[in-house]
């Protein structure tokens, strides 16, 4: 049956990380990044995106609707709404839990994964993030580029995010563990929450993909 997968994580949790590694295992699994998403109408200068800039600089959850809607119509764009897909920060609250199940209707999430990782490991890792604007992220120690500053793929340079400044780290922590206690509630009185844990992605990737596959046989 097709998965239909929930990454649920601080952020530096290694939910990009993970989603990358689990593409690679389940080929036909897609994959949609709301951070990534918002991160493109940013840099496109649309409507959405100038909005998306302003809250994300100031480490604050985008509007609830706006998100479930663009999670909808990229759902709908790629035509994965009855096949297997993996969301990457989405959904965050359990408003924008109770949207996403009343537009998937049948096709409900079947696997919400909460990845619990030690928050002070977390910020020394997003010191050293650095990412490519197709959303594929690098560190510094962890998994350098080949050649310093550049994407492995493209050559093109890499950025750090605007975010990722240790003032709204810290704000962006808190909100997650704020959101976390409700969405856990929302998602295990459906039956299909499970956590996995660990410092590292390596301790991390083999309990994930092992719960991913139990629900692809
Ligand atoms: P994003 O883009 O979804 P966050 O904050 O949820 O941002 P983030 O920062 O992208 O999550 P991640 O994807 O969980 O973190 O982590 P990652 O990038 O894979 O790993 C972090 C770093 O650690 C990387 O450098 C990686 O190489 C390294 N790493 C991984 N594993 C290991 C390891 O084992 N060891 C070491 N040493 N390093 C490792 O959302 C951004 C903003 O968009 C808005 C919000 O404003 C949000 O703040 N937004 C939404 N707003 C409302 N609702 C939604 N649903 C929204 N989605 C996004
Ligand atoms: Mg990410």
């Amino acid at each position: 049956m097709p998965l239909r997968l929930v990454l649920l994580g601080a952020p530096g949790s290694g939910k990009g990380t993970l989603t990358t590694r689990l593409l690679k295992q389940i080929p036909h699994l897609t994959s949609i990044s709301t951070g990534d998403l918002l991160r493109a109408e940013i840099q496109n200068s649309t409507p959405i995106g100038r909005l998306a800039d302003a809250y994300i600089k100031e480490g604050k959850l985008l509007p609830d609707e706006l998100m479930a809607g663009m999670v909808e119509t990229e759902l709908a764009k790629r035509k994965i709404i009855d096949k297997s897909f993996l969301l990457d920060g989405f959904p965050r609250t359990t408003s924008q839990a109770l949207e996403l199940e009343r537009r998937l209707q049948d096709n409900s999430i079947n696997l919400v994964v909460e990845l619990d990782v030690p928050p002070d490991v977390i910020v020394g890792r997003i010191a050293n993030r650095w990412m490519h604007s197709s959303g594929r992220v690098y560190n510094l120690e962890y998994n350098p580029p080949k050649v310093p500053f550049k994407d492995d793929v493209t050559g093109e340079p890499l950025f750090q995010r605007p975010d990722d400044n240790p003032e709204t780290v810290r704000k962006r922590l808190k909100t997650y563990y704020e959101q976390l206690e409700p969405i856990k509630r929302f998602y295990q009185s459906r039956g299909v929450y499970d956590k996995v844990g660990g410092e590292t992605s390596d301790i991390i990737f083999p309990q994930l993909y092992r719960l991913a596959r139990s629900r692809l046989d």
